[in-house]
């Protein structure tokens, strides 16, 4: 596989300017979408080392229809920096960090996770939810950026928002499922929270709060829908009391040795960027 260019390098650790506008509309809405922040050669480039990292790493290969709910919504493969090194230098992108730091107005982000999110041909859709139900972090300062590798029209299912719905505290306790669908696509459309459904374009990503419900629809191509994610906290985020099993085991498997009150400062949580 080919090294990392010098141009592609270069636009992982360039400075991505955000507006007044977009910082407040980040901040009134939970969620962004921007074009342009990944250049087309640094999305080829992206696509071929993730999707080779997928193909190695993958260990679901049963049919899709035999699969529940979540299964089908995607191949999901977690922490890949921790085995790749040009991954590593994706997931390390003083550039998309720096977007989180701002996002959050925090200081600094460091590392939860990362994962793969690449949604089969026919793969089913990715029922409403609140990422943040699955984390042991004690402030909602968390941001989770999505980066399409390739054009994602609406067929493909991509990630799809409930504008300014972190207000919303009921149903925050539901585990991805198809009551979670079923409950919050009520709950939500009640409430009148608008539902952002737009195609990406290529170098086009968003970022979206930890509380922020989201979904995203069926893949009806027959073309893999590829996606990186880097999930940020602030580098100051403090590990909470679990308050389920989700978040037992999220803390055993993302920041494995951090204590319940303090700082989250593991070796698997590095700072990936601080001003
Ligand atoms: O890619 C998807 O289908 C869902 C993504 C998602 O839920 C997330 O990144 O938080």
């Amino acid at each position: 596989m080919s090294k990392i260019s010098a141009t592609v390098h270069a636009i992982l650790e360039e400075p991505f300017q955000l507006s007044k506008e977009q910082i407040n509309f980040f901040k009134q809405n939970g969620f962004i979408k921007l074009k342009n922040v990944l250049s087309p050669e640094a999305i080829a480039y992206l696509n071929e080392t993730v999707s080779n990292e997928v193909k190695r790493l993958n260990t679901q290969h049963l049919p899709l229809e035999e699969r529940d709910t979540y299964g089908k919504a995607f191949l999901q493969i977690m922490n890949i920096w921790t085995k790749s090194e040009l991954v590593k230098e994706i997931v390390f992108s003083k550039r998309l960090a720096k977007i989180a730091t701002d996002l959050l107005n925090v200081d600094g982000v460091r590392l939860y996770h990362d994962q793969a999110l690449y949604k089969e041909p026919g793969g089913g859709i990715t029922p409403w939810h609140a990422d943040q139900y699955y984390w042991p972090l004690a402030n909602d300062s968390t941001v989770t950026v999505w980066i399409p590798l390739q054009k994602t029209p609406l067929e493909m299912g991509p990630l799809e928002f409930s504008a300014q719905s972190f207000q919303l505290t009921s149903g925050r306790n539901k585990e991805i499922s198809d009551e979670s669908q079923q409950l919050l696509n009520e709950s939500l459309a009640a409430k009148g929270f608008e539902h952002v459904v737009e195609p990406f374009e290529i170098g086009e990503v968003s970022f979206h709060r930890g509380w922020l419900f989201h979904r995203a629809g069926a893949n009806n191509t027959d073309k893999m829908r590829s996606v990186m994610t880097i999930i940020y906290m602030d580098k100051d985020m403090i590990l909470k009391q679990p308050e389920n099993k989700n978040q037992i085991q999220d803390w055993e498997t993302w920041c494995p040795g951090a204590e319940v009150g303090k700082q989250i400062n593991t070796p698997i949580n590095p700072v990936l960027y601080q001003n």
